[in-house]
């Protein structure tokens, strides 16, 4: 019996040690690998499917509530997510809340162990993680714009740096599932993306070769979507926001303004807008001249058209300034957005709020600060070729701050504008739209996700993890509800991957947002325990089908 009950003992002591390191046998079997086209066990070969959710926050508080970061996440949090099902966790983080990169690149200890104990929280559930490069180095969230990234080499290479320093550090803990090296990259030419993460990928491998490798597609036009990289341990990441008028309804960061909140699902929902045709200037200016009204009078809305923009113009020839625009539709005034070009873009110094400018060539565009007609700020069209506007339709945003109109509305548009010598004209007009809908349900949702870059990828035997989803919602949101569990069945249906944008808010409880959980900045998960129906309910039920 003594025997018999050392041995036990020995055991035990064994069992406690181990399941303090992670490089240990016990922990074998949590390791997953990529084998045929599918996330698997290392040890088993047994196919998983991981699903879960963004912890997300870590970004955005580096840059809007840096005394509250660590409020977050906690280990309440890590347990209520296990018991909700979820097996993946997406989480983002700033570059600058875990590394310096003067006068060398490192890893602050203090944030890399927060890091480690929330890792710690998740894998004590059995819940895996993605660790995402959200706010990559050069770059930061309250300057929008991750082009800058581009401009400076030193970014590129702090950012290899970074990643190389971090699997370093996770490159024996199994619920590390992989690392997302640059979330939603937007290069200046898919190349560009492609050589970084090439180098990247080398980088990490010579401290990490276990790990996978999670790779998004470059933001760009023409060549981006998707390639084939040499690692075979890659899992590919698309972020899925189709219909964007439905799941980005009242986002007011999109563009100049906010989205309109009338996307319903299901239903037709606006997907594009079509130019119908512009309408003649009723009088123009040429030559030199100093401030003069120039005017486009009875134009009448046609047939089709929903919306019009009021544009300034130039032909030919043209140096000239524009300001103070306004117009009128049934003889009744109507609201324009920064008429006078006064009030600067939220998102672009160098461009004035809601006027967006386009040429077939030929033109320069300015938007001129200390010349204007009633107040300072005008635009200017310079150069010499067929044509040149400035107008207010922000594609992404389609309808903002778009004019309304039906056909047969009579609309006129009044402005004033200064020659600085030309030889073409000048002057105030209208463009007119035709919507294009999309009848959307499940089916056509479908469609949508596959033609995403799904069907490319799964035809190549290449695993899929949709990386984002979400829809902006209030508490009993319907159209909320019923697009996430549209979609969630989707990607299900598909054995995809995904991970929900995203566990909470910072905004407090009256925000219109994607969280699971609406939150004050300064609460913590445990403290706050306020969860959004309409987002928390369909997305249980997927993690759980
Ligand atoms: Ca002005």
């Amino acid at each position: 019996m003594k025997k018999a009950f050392s041995f036990a003992f020995l055991l035990f002591v064994i069992i406690i040690i181990c399941s303090c390191n992670s490089d240990n046998p016990a922990n074998d079997s949590a390791w997953l690998t990529i084998s045929n086209g599918r996330v698997v066990r290392g040890a088993t070969g047994e196919a998983v499917i991981l699903k879960g959710v963004n912890v997300d926050m870590f970004y955005y508080y580096q840059s809007w509530y840096p005394e509250a970061i660590w409020n977050c996440f906690d280990q309440w949090a890590a347990d209520q997510l296990a018991a909700d099902g979820v097996t993946l966790v997406r989480l983002a983080f700033h570059w600058n809340t875990l590394a310096d990169v003067e006068p060398s690149v490192r890893l602050k200890p203090e944030a890399l162990n927060k890091y480690k104990e929330i890792v710690g929280w998740l894998a004590a559930k059995h819940i895996y993680v993605v660790l995402d490069m959200h706010t990559p180095p050069g770059t930061d969230d309250t300057n929008p714009g991750r082009g800058v990234f581009w401009n400076d080499p030193a970014n590129l290479e702090h950012l290899t740096a970074i990643w190389r320093l971090l699997a370093d550090e996770f490159k024996n803990e199994p619920y590390i599932l992989g690392y997302d090296i640059f979330n939603e990259p937007s290069p200046p030419a898919a190349d560009d993306w492609w050589n970084l993460l090439a180098q990247t990928v080398s980088s990490i491998r010579q401290v990490d070769t276990k790990h996978l490798i999670v790779v998004e597609p470059p933001f760009v036009g023409g060549d981006g979507g998707f390639r084939q990289i040499s690692d075979p341990l890659a899992l590919y990441s698309i972020h899925f926001y189709e219909p964007f008028a439905v799941s980005h309804r009242g986002a007011d960061w999109v563009g100049d303004t906010a989205i309109p909140t009338d996307g319903v699902y299901p239903g037709n929902v606006l997907t594009d807008l079509v130019w119908l045709s512009g309408a003649d200037a009723n009088t123009t200016i040429t030559g030199t001249s100093g401030w003069k009204e120039v005017n486009a009078l009875e134009v009448v809305a046609p047939e089709g058209a929903a919306y019009a923009t009021v544009i300034f113009f130039g032909w030919g020839d043209t140096d000239a300034l524009f300001d103070d625009a306004s117009v009128t539709k049934n003889g009744a005034a109507v609201q324009l957005t920064n008429p006078d070009i006064s009030e600067q873009s939220p998102y672009d110094a160098y461009r004035p709020k809601s006027w967006y400018h386009y040429t077939g060539g030929g033109f320069d565009f300015e938007w001129i600060k200390n010349d204007g007609h009633s107040s300072n700020g005008a635009l200017r069209i310079k150069g010499n070729g067929e044509w040149a506007i400035w107008q207010q339709l922000e594609w992404a945003l389609l309808t903002r701050p778009l004019i309304k109109v039906s056909p047969g509305d009579h609309l006129s548009a009044r402005a004033y504008a200064k020659s600085l010598g030309m030889t073409g004209t000048a002057g105030v007009t209208f463009d007119f739209y035709r919507p294009v809908y999309k009848n959307y349900d499940r089916t056509v949702l479908e469609q949508d996700v596959r033609s995403s870059g799904v069907d490319w990828l799964l035809q190549r035997n290449l695993p899929v993890y949709i990386g984002e989803f979400g829809s902006m919602a209030m508490d009993t949101d319907e159209t909320a509800m019923r697009y996430l569990t549209d979609l969630s069945g989707v990607l299900n249906s598909l054995s995809l991957h995904w991970t929900l944008w995203q566990f909470r808010e910072s905004g407090g409880p009256e925000e219109f947002g994607f969280g699971v959980m609406r939150c004050a900045p300064e609460q913590t998960p445990s403290s706050c325990q306020t969860f959004r129906p309409s987002v928390y309910l369909p997305w249980k039920a997927a993690l759980r089908e």
